[in-house]
């Protein structure tokens, strides 16, 4: 509905460069091609299916991980299809959560076809109506700036809303091999003796 004005690819790159120790949880697809393009990282973990669960992986994680701050990012089509996320999400309160939804109003993934964003649904409204601390769309670049904090010092749960444009960007793609995936991540968390374990 909105003019969608930012690049996903410099969103990302934004948001993780300098990421210290922060988990990252990133949806299939679009998204995944973004976290990977600003650089791939064992702390992230990128899904190659799973739609509609990103949300889920990152709250799970968040809680094992009270200490660790984790972000989720994601595409809004991901999030459309796992809505109910946010509900779970807003009544168990995560203080060391952040979700970013890299909104391009597309499931770029299967062809561009428009998502219900483009129709007018409000993602970050119905995040603030499960009780996220808080619920924000972020239209311009100066935004970001704030996105970034809260994703690094912010509490949580929070939700970003984040308008980009349509552009397709260049495949960038992770590791391929799940099983790989989470031994790496689990490694790199957890160091290689208790991975093991
Ligand atoms: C259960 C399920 N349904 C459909 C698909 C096919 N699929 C893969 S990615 C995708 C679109 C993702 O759209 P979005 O999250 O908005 O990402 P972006 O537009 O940023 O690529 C779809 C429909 C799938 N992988 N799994």
């Amino acid at each position: 509905m909105s003019e969608a004005k930012l690049d996903r690819r410099q969103v990302v790159r934004s948001l993780l460069e300098r990421r210290a120790e922060l988990l990252v949880v990133a949806g299939l697809g679009s998204s995944a091609w973004d976290c990977t393009a600003a650089g791939d990282h064992p702390l992230t973990f990128p899904l190659w299916g799973a739609m509609g669960s990103a949300c889920m992986i990152g709250f799970g994680l968040a809680l094992a991980q009270p200490r660790r701050r984790v972000l989720v990012i994601t595409g809004d089509g991901e999030m459309l299809m796992g809505l109910g996320s946010l509900a779970t999400i807003g009544a168990q309160g995560p203080h060391n959560l952040s979700i970013v939804v890299l909104d391009n109003e597309r499931y770029g993934e299967t062809g561009m076809q428009r998502t219900h964003t483009a129709y007018g649904a409000d993602l970050a409204a119905v995040a603030a109506a499960c009780g996220f601390a808080r619920a924000e769309t972020v239209r311009s670049a100066v935004q970001i700036a704030g996105v970034r904090s809260g994703v690094y010092r912010g509490g949580g749960p929070l939700f970003y809303q984040v308008k980009v444009k349509a552009d397709p960007a260049p495949l960038v793609l992770p590791p391929r091999d799940g099983a790989h995936l989470k031994h790496r991540f689990r490694e790199a968390l957890l160091g290689a003796k208790a991975a093991a374990e």
